[in-house]
């Protein structure tokens, strides 16, 4: 069973269910198309998704959206991250994630206050990852891809998505335990979309107890993704917005309901309510236990 809570090392302590809050700092990312590129306007929708009920906020400055997402230098990832990370260190209270797989830009996060490190090639891209993870007593999310940001969809080919997946974040999460990382601070993520078809998601879903069974958090990250899109879509036309997120809110409702401990969610606001129904219908809702 992994734990109700994630304690941070600077005493701060995020409770599960928990909801992820996005904040991507990208000209080409595929779900808010850069709205949030100027810093002031980053900061605010931050605070925004934190006055929502966000319990961590999730800042991403590399694009990887499953078509034409360009690698870009780590001095433009920094370029986009810096201002917002600075600025934001000081003004939110909830802790900051940085979602990148290079050392270097997560060190400048860390630096400027972010407490977990959300890295979608779970420290296999840069080998100063894990050192600097452990050194810094941060948390971890490690999560499955294959292939880079550019290139997974390329790399959707399994015999058995599940065990594969699984296999691979057991690995993952020895690795990083023995880089010294505290087991528990880390969280494990199936990574839809990322090198899967929209069969492989819902594999994975469907098995989501299969993954519970490492033993450690489980994050669901299924927000406004391509498979939620084409299952969705109520019209031959295309998923609209109210498409992706009704579809977004069965795929977390789902998600809590099976254990996972966290979802990471554009609309915050939307994500509360569907995590906090979910939670209480499946017990995990101190307030509305059944005996209480
Ligand atoms: N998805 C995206 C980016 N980062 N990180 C984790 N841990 N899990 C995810 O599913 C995930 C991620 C891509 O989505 P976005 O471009 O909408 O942020």
């Amino acid at each position: 069973m992994s734990s109700s809570n994630l304690k941070l090392a600077d005493g701060r302590v995020v409770e599960f269910p928990a909801i992820m809050g996005v904040l991507n700092v990208t000209p080409d990312s595929f779900s808010d198309g850069g709205k949030y590129l100027d810093a002031d306007r980053a900061v605010e929708h931050a605070l925004a998704m934190e006055a929502a009920g966000a319990d961590v906020i999730d800042v991403g400055g590399e694009s990887s959206r499953p078509v034409g997402a360009v690698e870009i230098p780590v001095e433009v990832e920094l370029a986009r991250v810096t201002p917002v990370l600075e600025r934001l260190g000081k003004r939110l209270r909830v802790p900051i994630s940085i979602d990148t797989r290079r050392a270097e830009v997560a060190r400048v996060a860390l630096d400027a206050g972010a407490a977990i490190i959300n890295d979608i090639t779970a420290l296999g891209y840069d080998r100063g990852m894990a050192p600097l993870a452990a050194r810094t007593k941060c948390a971890v999310v490690l999560m499955h891809m294959r292939g880079g940001p550019a290139n997974h969809i390329a790399f959707a080919k399994y015999r058995d998505v599940v065990r594969e997946v699984v296999d691979y974040l057991d690995a993952r999460a020895r690795f990083a335990a023995e880089a010294g990382i505290v087991r528990s601070r880390i969280i494990v993520d199936p990574g839809l979309g990322f090198a899967k078809t929209a069969q492989h998601n819902l594999k994975l879903l469907a098995a989501l107890p299969d993954l519970l069974a490492l033993g450690y958090p489980v994050l669901v990250g299924a927000s406004r993704k391509t498979f939620v899109a084409r299952i969705s879509a109520a019209s031959a036309t295309g998923a609209d917005e109210r498409d992706l997120e009704f579809g977004t809110a069965a795929v977390n409702a789902l998600a809590i309901a099976a254990g996972a401990s966290m979802v990471r969610v554009h609309d915050v606001s939307a994500g509360v309510a569907v995590v906090r129904m979910a939670a209480a219908m499946s017990g995990r809702d101190r307030r509305f236990r059944r005996n209480a």
